[in-house]
This record gives C-alpha cells, sequence and structure tokens, in this order.
C-alpha cells in the first residue's frame, strides 16, 4: 500500500530514479492538461460534443452511421489543439530519454506533443489525431501534409474516404502497439503513470502489468484514481511541476 499522497517523491523513490535501468511510463490527457488540451473527464464532467458524449462521438459505430461527424469531431479536436505546446511534464519526458538505459513512454493521447517534445518511438496506443487513414487500403496520411479539406478525405493512392488515424471505443488497440507496450510493461523496475483517470482498458491495465513484474509503480495525478491503491508511491501533483521535480532527485 501507498504512504500518504505526497508531492515529494520519497527517499526509496530517489533510489530507484538512481539506479533504475529500464523505465516505462504510461501517459493520458492530465499530461497534456498545462499545454492548454482539454481533459475528457476532469472536473467531474465528461466531455460532450453537440449532445453527445465523447464516448459515442469517439466510438466505431459512429464511423459506420456518420464519418462526416466524426470528421468534423475530429477537426474540432485538431483546431482546439493548434495553439497548445509541449509543457515542462512533457519535455522532461524526452529528456529521461537520454537518463536511463531503457525508457518506454506510451500514451493514451492522441496530440502528438510527446513527439513534438523531442521522445521518439512514443507508443500511441489510441493514434494520432494529425493522421488520417484509408478505409480501404489503409494507407496512413498526415493531414497536414493531405491539405484536402473535403471530408471524408479521398486516400491519395486508391481514392477511398479516409478516416482520423484514432483507436475509438469499440476498436482494437493497434496491436502491435500494444503488444510492446505490455513487454515493456512487463520488464520495467519503474513504472510512472502520470495523468490518467485509468479508467479505459487496456491500456489502463499496463500499470499493474508491470506491478506484477516487480515494478515499482509511481502514479502522478492531482487527483487520487482507481489506480492509486495498488500504485508502491502517489506524487499528487500536476505533471507540469512534479516531472521536473524528479529530474533533480525528486
Ligand atoms: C477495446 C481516442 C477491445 C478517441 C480513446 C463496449 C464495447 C467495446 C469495448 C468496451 C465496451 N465497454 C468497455 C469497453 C472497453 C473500452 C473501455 O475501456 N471503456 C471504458 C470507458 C469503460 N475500451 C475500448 O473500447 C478500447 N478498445 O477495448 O477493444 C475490443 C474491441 C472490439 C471488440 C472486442 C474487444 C479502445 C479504447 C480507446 C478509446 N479511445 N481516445 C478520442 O480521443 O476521442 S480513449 C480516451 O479516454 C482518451 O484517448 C484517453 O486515452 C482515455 C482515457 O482518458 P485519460 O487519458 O485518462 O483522460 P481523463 O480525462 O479520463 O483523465 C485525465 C486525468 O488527468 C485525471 O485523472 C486528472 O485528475 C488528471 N489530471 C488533470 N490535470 C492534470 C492531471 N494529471 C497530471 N497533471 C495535470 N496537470
Amino acid at each position: 500500500m501507498p504512504g500518504p499522497p505526497q508531492h515529494v517523491a520519497s527517499v526509496e523513490l530517489r533510489e530507484r530514479l538512481r539506479s533504475a535501468r529500464r523505465v516505462f511510463v504510461l501517459t493520458g490527457a492530465g499530461v497534456s492538461a498545462e499545454s492548454g488540451v482539454p481533459t475528457f473527464r476532469g472536473g467531474g464532467q465528461s466531455a460532450v460534443w453537440k449532445g453527445m458524449p465523447f464516448e459515442v462521438i469517439s466510438s466505431a459505430a459512429m464511423v459506420e452511421r456518420d464519418l462526416p461527424a466524426v470528421w468534423e469531431w475530429f477537426d474540432y479536436r485538431r483546431g482546439a489543439l493548434g495553439e497548445c505546446r509541449p509543457n515542462p511534464a512533457h519535455l522532461a519526458l524526452a529528456r529521461w530519454q537520454d537518463r536511463f538505459e531503457s525508457l518506454t513512454l506510451a500514451t493514451q493521447n492522441i496530440d502528438g506533443l510527446h513527439a513534438a517534445a523531442g521522445s521518439r518511438g512514443v507508443l500511441e496506443l489510441h493514434g494520432n489525431v494529425w493522421t488520417a487513414r484509408c478505409l480501404r487500403c489503409a494507407a496512413r496520411e498526415d493531414l497536414r501534409r493531405l491539405g484536402q479539406r473535403e471530408r471524408p478525405p479521398a486516400c491519395p493512392a486508391c481514392g477511398d474516404p479516409m478516416r482520423p488515424d484514432v483507436v475509438l471505443f469499440g476498436e482494437m488497440l493497434p496491436m502491435d502497439v500494444y503488444a510492446l507496450a505490455a513487454e515493456r510493461a512487463a520488464d520495467c523496475e519503474l513504472c510512472f503513470v502520470v495523468g490518467t483517470s485509468a479508467l479505459v482498458y487496456p491500456a489502463a491495465g499496463l500499470p499493474a502489468i508491470a506491478r506484477r513484474a516487480g515494478a515499482y509503480v509511481v502514479e502522478v495525478n492531482p487527483e487520487p484514481t482507481p489506480l492509486s491503491g495498488v500504485c508502491d508511491e502517489v506524487l499528487q501533483g500536476r505533471a507540469g511541476e512534479v516531472m521536473p521535480m524528479l529530474e533533480t532527485g525528486g
């Protein structure tokens, strides 16, 4: 059981930060909150768009039912992201690539801010809002390069309609990406869970894989979550404050 939530890393965590070689980090919308990206469940309300809870508009069924509406929703999300920049949490995690022998960063976020901060090989468990994928031939295109305005955009390779390359509720995660994340979680010595409500599976199950493998699991979140009780340590605070503090030995 973790001690009382606190802001400052324990002596144990500071020691583990010094000695760890393989580190696994899972992030959620909270790591982008200080960049101005709205979270899904912050403040108790679930994001609602045009009267639909986001689990409905961001669902596999909607792609079948109303692809233009799904595009409108994700065009809106991309618009809201327009001015958002990586915050100190993203930047600290990017620096951790050179701090540990092996750092695996798996994110549930689709905003691309970890890569923008310099993180390489980010495991995007739920896809990326800046990419479109062809419904027929699965060709992927960066929407910032594609430039097409019509919705749905036509695939440059085969001409068929494209969809946002995002994993929606009821859809499988990219199995190669998830399998690698699960493998790294099972092999890490130190696991950080940063800014996630830990409600959406299978991503939310990754910290339990790390714990079962004997890793020391640390949660960084201003609020308690269903994971808090099974973490070794809870750092109750905002990612943009806590993550940089962990660089100077906590
Ligand atoms: C799957 C992309 C298997 C879209 C997302 C019925 C049918 C099918 C599946 C299910 C079903 N019922 C349940 C399921 C499983 C479902 C699921 O888990 N549902 C939950 C809601 C119960 N999962 C799925 O559907 C997954 N696929 O199971 O496939 C399958 C498939 C078919 C057939 C058989 C089996 C797919 C899940 C992926 C869905 N896509 N996103 C989009 O973005 O619109 S999920 C969405 O929620 C986000 O992407 C995010 O990844 C996820 C979790 O949210 P969080 O990131 O945690 O954000 P949240 O706002 O919730 O919390 C923010 C946290 O940050 C809070 O704790 C807050 O305190 C904290 N915070 C705030 N500020 C800060 C901070 N922390 C630090 N610093 C701060 N400053």
